[in-house]
């Protein structure tokens, strides 16, 4: 039986804070982030992975540079790079730990844990301890950090916290109730729609895609039919809302900013796994960190 208040809970509902902590902290760092015109990479595993794509979608798009992301395990060693940016929640990753090691380019990790084996091989450290979280699944972490590197793109985190308060306290309707989410986003919230689904697998081993909304014609709109939902993060075209509504799916949107609508997915999937009677903070064969050992 889950707790009736995980630590999963706890954190969700600490975001607004957590950002508004974000915006004050954010300009004592900028120094140690890229600077506009700086070809860079951006790396993390899971959660971490996925708020890396949507920050490289984010800078190059604000026109700060061209701007790679890759899996932990899967950087590009022969590319040249003018920093390495890494997120790493715990700071113990070892495909995070084994890649700063080897890269050769100037390269800084934001961190929750100070004095880790990332901060001993990366550059540069920033460490935002006050986002740490006790659960094993990441979610303040996640959009503390996406917040961290919005700030430096000069996006003012306080003017989304009301966005963030309203999915806090959203009513969650019909959503926990289907069998499957599809979740779809365009450009840097393509890294949410992942993040999202992400959640769902994690905390309530709840079947759960994500795919570039456009893509969503090209197969997995097969797997929608009444009784199972597509969300979409940010705007996507009206006619394919009118595709995704003609399969009978339930189709969640929302005008609130992309990263406060990721509160509600996290609130979904926190809901489902409570309803399947698990302990979201406790996800089946995960641990706070993996740690290889080769
Ligand atoms: C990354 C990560 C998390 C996942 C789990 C295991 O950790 O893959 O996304 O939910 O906690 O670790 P980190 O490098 O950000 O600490």
């Amino acid at each position: 039986m889950p707790p009736s208040q995980t630590h999963a809970e706890i954190e969700i509902s600490s975001q607004p804070e957590t950002w508004r902590k974000v915006a004050v902290f954010a300009p004592s760092v900028t120094p140690l982030l890229p600077k506009k015109g700086e070809r860079v990479a951006v790396v993390g595993c899971g959660s971490s992975w996925f708020m890396s794509m949507a920050y490289a979608s984010l800078r190059e798009g604000a026109g700060h540079g061209e701007t790679d992301v890759f899996a932990g395990s899967e950087m590009n060693y022969t590319r040249k790079y003018d920093r390495i940016v890494s997120i790493s929640r715990s700071g113990t990753t070892t495909e995070i730990v084994e890649l700063l090691g080897r890269v050769s380019a100037p390269s800084v990790v934001i961190t929750a844990v100070p004095d880790s084996p990332v901060t001993a091989a990366a550059t540069d450290s920033i460490v935002m301890d006050f986002a740490d979280e006790e659960s094993v699944v990441q979610t303040r972490w996640a959009t503390a950090a996406l917040g961290l590197l919005r700030s430096h793109l000069g996006f003012d985190l306080n003017s989304i916290v009301k966005d963030a308060e309203e999915a806090l306290s959203s009513d969650l309707g019909e959503i926990v109730n289907a069998e499957e989410i599809t979740f779809l986003g365009r450009g840097w919230t393509i890294g949410l729609a992942n993040e999202a689904a992400l959640k769902t697998r994690e905390s309530a081993q709840f079947w759960a895609e994500a795919y570039p909304a456009l893509d969503y014609r090209h197969g997995p709109l097969s797997i929608s039919q009444s009784g199972r939902a597509v969300w979409a993060f940010g705007e996507i075209p009206s006619d394919l809302i009118n595709d995704i509504k003609k399969t009978g799916a339930l189709f969640e949107s929302s005008t609130l900013d992309p990263m406060a609508h990721l509160i509600r997915a996290q609130r979904v999937a926190i809901a489902i796994a409570k309803k399947r009677g698990m302990n979201p903070d406790g996800p089946r064969g995960l641990a706070r960190s993996i740690i290889l050992d080769h």
